[in-house]
């Protein structure tokens, strides 16, 4: 039997996380091509009032007005925070707080600019060589995604995005180059983030248009482009063992529990359901096939999913080494006729009375992450990683240069004790980067004001400000926290 593990164990990757699309900028520059990121149009549906599912999908009609009007639509993705070019100053601060490892994510866009040239664009490799370069100056280890949210925009105008076969070769061949290029650099590696956000936006994760599939295909074309992604994912996995040996690869969703409303039979299975559709994800790339409840669901909602021969295979032989997850929130679930719809969804239309909500009205439940990576360790008994976690708030920036974000200190403690109760439930947890540890461009709402980091960036949501950065509160506490293994907390 496994000791009783008191605390986090020794060499634990405490640090923080990022994505290309959302801190970079730079967008036309380096030869990067454009990417489906760069056209995620601003629609909060917090800021209107509407808070009706994540609506941040784009349409075809809106991207081809998009294009012929960049000026007029420059979206906040496309300013990030500028690390493209400030990136020296960003890790340094990193260090400085102490971290072990820094979730970054590689722009495909910036490697194969339509993703469909036979050769890689030399200028956008070598600016990860310089992060990483940089990251190893300090003793972080980099923890790279290789499709945080965006792809070429090429690939979604010639082939509409995931639900083409077409894209698993580029795919393959863009991850080939990343993983041999940055073999001595990367040990750590996620093939797509958050691939269970596909239930509720095709675009963001996908890239797909979802107005050119018929309102009664969009069930099909969501599972069809997750396989191909699944696909996608276990030949990365697969070169990644080939060629980095050493490295460890995982995959990695969005995990919302589903609680049951009541305890009513009907609520709790509801509850057992959407909780496998959420998990449906990990429980084929880290098991290395569909799950058996999967068929009912398919044949229930007349879902054919088209798998060639040696597909299987490829699944079996693409198996994760770990999950890791992103963990803001819990929901409530009953009993409904549409609740396998809000699977996944960020949006719950039934408030839990026993959290409190952030100021986009996300349920604070830290219990729910000890909950989620005690299900997730018993489900698939790997290691386990949190690599997005946080509370996205307004902060105030005093006139003397302070943050004094102390909700967001009681905010990380709360889910770094639950952690610490995980780890002594028995979980293997391998690491926690916080989201957002610099501030950054929100994905959901494309606001800055949205801010999640120990870092501030003076930048207001219409792109104005100096850009400079600043040591908030939580950064000094968070510091104390990577030096004392957790215990100071
Ligand atoms: C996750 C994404 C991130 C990030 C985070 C916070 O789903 O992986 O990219 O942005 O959510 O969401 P938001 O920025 O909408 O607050």
């Amino acid at each position: 039997m496994k000791q009783l593990q008191a605390g986090f164990p020794k060499g634990f990757l405490w640090g923080g996380a990022t994505a290309a699309n959302q801190i970079e900028g730079a967008y036309n520059e380096g030869g990067k091509g454009l990417s489906t990121s760069d056209y995620a149009a601003y629609k909060d549906p917090y800021a209107t009032g509407k808070v009706d599912n994540f609506t941040f999908n784009v349409t075809s009609k809106e991207l081809a007005e998009y294009k012929e009007n960049p000026e007029k639509y420059l979206f906040p993705k496309r300013w990030g925070i500028d690390f493209y070019h400030r990136y020296k100053e960003d890790i340094a601060l990193m260090a400085e707080m102490g971290f072990k490892t820094f979730r970054i994510s590689i722009s495909w866009a910036r490697i194969f600019p339509t993703g469909l040239e036979s050769e890689p664009n030399e200028e956008g490799l070598a600016f990860y060589d310089k992060v990483f370069d940089e990251c190893a100056k300090y003793g972080i280890e980099p923890l790279v995604t290789m499709s945080h949210y965006e792809m070429p925009i090429t690939l979604t105008e010639k082939y509409n995005g995931w639900v083409s076969r077409e894209l698993i070769p580029l795919f393959e061949k863009y991850a080939r180059v990343i993983l041999t290029r940055y073999k001595s650099k990367v040990k750590y590696w996620i093939t797509f983030n958050e691939m269970n956000m596909n239930l509720n936006s095709l675009y963001t994760g996908a890239g797909v248009l979802e107005d050119l599939i018929a309102p009664e295909d969009k069930l099909q074309a969501t599972y069809q482009a997750s396989h191909h992604q699944f696909l996608a994912s276990a030949l990365a996995v697969k070169a990644c063992k080939e060629i980095i040996p050493d490295a460890q690869i995982g995959c990695m969703i969005n995990q919302i529990e589903s609680y049951a409303l009541t305890t009513k039979p009907e609520d709790q299975l509801q509850a057992l359901k959407s909780n496998q559709l959420n998990m449906f994800y990990p429980d084929v790339q880290a098991r290395g096939e569909y799950p058996t409840y999967m068929a009912r669901y398919f044949a229930d909602n007349d879902i054919h999913v088209v798998m060639e021969e040696g597909d299987e295979e490829i699944l079996r032989e693409g198996v994760v080494d770990y999950v890791a997850i992103s963990y803001y929130m819990s929901h409530v679930t009953e009993a409904r006729e549409d609740a396998a719809k809000l699977a996944g969804s960020f949006d719950s239309p039934i408030k839990n009375e026993h959290l409190e909500l952030s100021q986009w009205e996300w349920p604070i439940d830290p219990i729910g992450l000890r909950i989620s990576l005690m299900k997730l360790y018993d489900r698939y008994e790997k290691p386990l990683f949190v690599c997005e976690n946080g509370l996205g708030a307004k902060d105030e920036l005093t006139e003397d240069g302070k943050i004094h974000d102390d909700y967001r200190i009681d905010y990380i403690r709360q889910h770094v004790e639950q952690m610490k109760e995980a780890i002594k439930d028995g979980v293997d947890l391998m690491g926690y980067t916080t989201w957002g540890c610099i501030d950054l461009i929100s994905c959901g709402t494309s606001q800055m004001s949205k801010r999640y980091g120990f870092i501030y960036v003076d930048q207001d949501d219409e792109g104005n400000g100096s850009l400079e950065r600043y040591r908030k509160d939580s950064f000094y506490w968070y510091k104390e926290i990577i030096e004392s293994n957790g215990e100071n907390l």
